[in-house]
């Protein structure tokens, strides 16, 4: 670029770039995932966003999660959006007046202050307040971040361990799709199909105002999605437990991402624990058994790889998904588990390396693969963050290494893409994405 007076300014950093995305999706206490398609606070963005922010400003990083924990139900649930009232209620659907969390979730312990949704997303929070905490202790401890933090995502934990126990088997379900942040992905075509969807004429999908509708949902998705969390809504919130098998919805799912991401942020709460003087020994003790749990009821050997169990059926959902990578990020996973999951990521269902150089969302080969539609084939930023830091830990450098690069360079051509072609890495979604910038300053040091 040349500036006026005719001097060749060097090119802005991709660093710098990066930051000026979160910069610009800052709205003072926290910030959106999108400026145009996501308005408000969400909550698994909000953790990856922090892990990224910290390299930025500590101090904004400790305050994006302390929003979203501010908004936490009585009953321990970390709601999946966090609504900014002064934002018009159709510039998304579902807005507050679907949700009604002050009225609908009073008994659940819903806050009276603030609008919040009433299902939750994926629990990647101990672990971001950990790596949050890292990255400036000083200012950390004189704000008492991880003392505050501490019993709030302590409570989260419990919530889903005890009241989502819906399979009976230790690990926590999913009564949405929505709730495990993958909202279209083929594991769920199965279990949805169960669902009377509710009238298309019954609400108005304001996603569509921003984003091409062959990259996005489905209608039909949407009618589901709208009478699964209608229906929890009318229950005023409840979750039904193991014991009256779970009876609160038609849809609940033992996911092996969120699960995974539950076990992380368990170790992370146990080292949490050990800075505030406690031995933390209790909660790897039960990451562990969760990490037993995870391998004995979802690994799948002919798969080479996790997957989804069907908690009405009994039943093992047979789709291969990046959700069954995830567990890599495990440090406790059996060393033969990993290897596995090595091969197949690699292997023809992937392509990690050969036919990709990003992670797909889906099975390449599989028989709903679509390279641009959401979460049925692109690849996302998150996941493939994730995937990475699992290489990493189990020791396979150079493919970590590889994917790093793909990730940089693709974030930097793609514009920050939301989600992009796993083959071309062509851009979809939404530009100037939060998780994607966030990601990209956090593999950047
Ligand atoms: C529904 C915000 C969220 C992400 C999810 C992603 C998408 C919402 C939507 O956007 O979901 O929660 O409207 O499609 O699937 O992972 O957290 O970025």
């Amino acid at each position: 670029p040349v500036d006026p007076l005719g001097s060749v300014r060097p090119a802005e950093s991709l660093q710098a770039r990066a930051a000026r995305v979160l910069n610009g999706n800052w709205r003072g206490t926290s910030t959106v995932p999108s400026r145009s398609l996501y308005p408000h606070q969400w909550s698994w963005d909000s953790a990856f966003i922090a892990i990224g922010l910290r390299h930025l400003s500590p101090l904004r990083a400790q305050t994006e999660l302390e929003t979203l924990l501010g908004a936490q139900w009585g009953d321990g649930r970390i709601p999946h959006i966090v609504f900014n009232p002064s934002v018009p209620l159709d510039a998304y659907f579902p807005s507050p007046d679907f949700w009604r969390s002050s009225t609908a979730g009073r008994t659940a312990g819903a806050p009276g202050t603030v609008q919040t949704s009433g299902i939750v997303q994926p629990p990647v929070h101990a672990l971001a307040v950990w790596l949050v905490h890292t990255a400036d202790p000083g200012l950390s401890r004189s704000r008492s971040f991880l003392s505050r933090m501490y019993p709030r995502l302590a409570a989260w934990h419990r919530y889903l361990l005890h009241r989502r126990d819906l399979g009976g088997g230790g690990l926590a379900s999913v009564v949405h799709p929505w709730e495990q942040g993958m909202d279209n992905a083929p594991s769920w075509d199965a279990p949805l199909s169960r669902v009377a969807p509710a009238p298309a004429r019954s609400f108005r999908r304001a996603d569509l105002d921003h984003g091409a509708a062959e990259d996005r949902p489905t209608d039909l998705d949407y009618g589901r999605y709208v009478r699964l969390a209608a229906d929890y809504r009318d229950g005023g919130y409840a979750d039904g437990g193991h014991a009256d098998g779970g009876r609160a919805g038609g849809f609940a799912v033992e996911d092996p991402a969120f699960n995974a991401l539950l076990i992380a942020s368990e170790h992370a709460l146990a080292r949490i624990a050990r800075e505030l003087g406690a031995t933390g020994t209790a909660r790897h003790a039960r990451a562990e058994r969760l990490t037993t749990a995870l391998v004995d009821r979802l690994w799948d050997p002919a798969a080479g790889m996790f997957l989804c169990r069907d908690v009405r059926t009994g039943e093992p959902i047979p789709e291969r998904g990046v959700s069954g990578l995830v567990p890599l990020i495990l440090p406790t996973l059996p060393r033969e588990t990993a290897a596995t999951l090595v091969r197949t990521l690699c292997g023809p269902h992937f392509g990690l390396g050969d036919t990709t150089r990003l992670v797909p969302s889906y099975d390449l080969t599989g028989h709903a693969f679509d390279p641009h539609r959401y979460w049925r084939g692109p690849a996302w930023f998150n996941t493939n963050w994730l995937v990475e830091r699992g290489l990493r830990l189990h020791g396979e450098t150079a493919r970590a290494a590889e994917l790093r690069g793909a990730l940089l360079e693709t974030a930097d051509t793609s514009g920050f893409a939301e989600y992009v072609d796993p083959y071309s890495g062509e851009a979809c979604g939404a530009l100037g994405f939060s998780w994607t910038a966030a990601l990209t300053l956090d593999l950047l040091h």
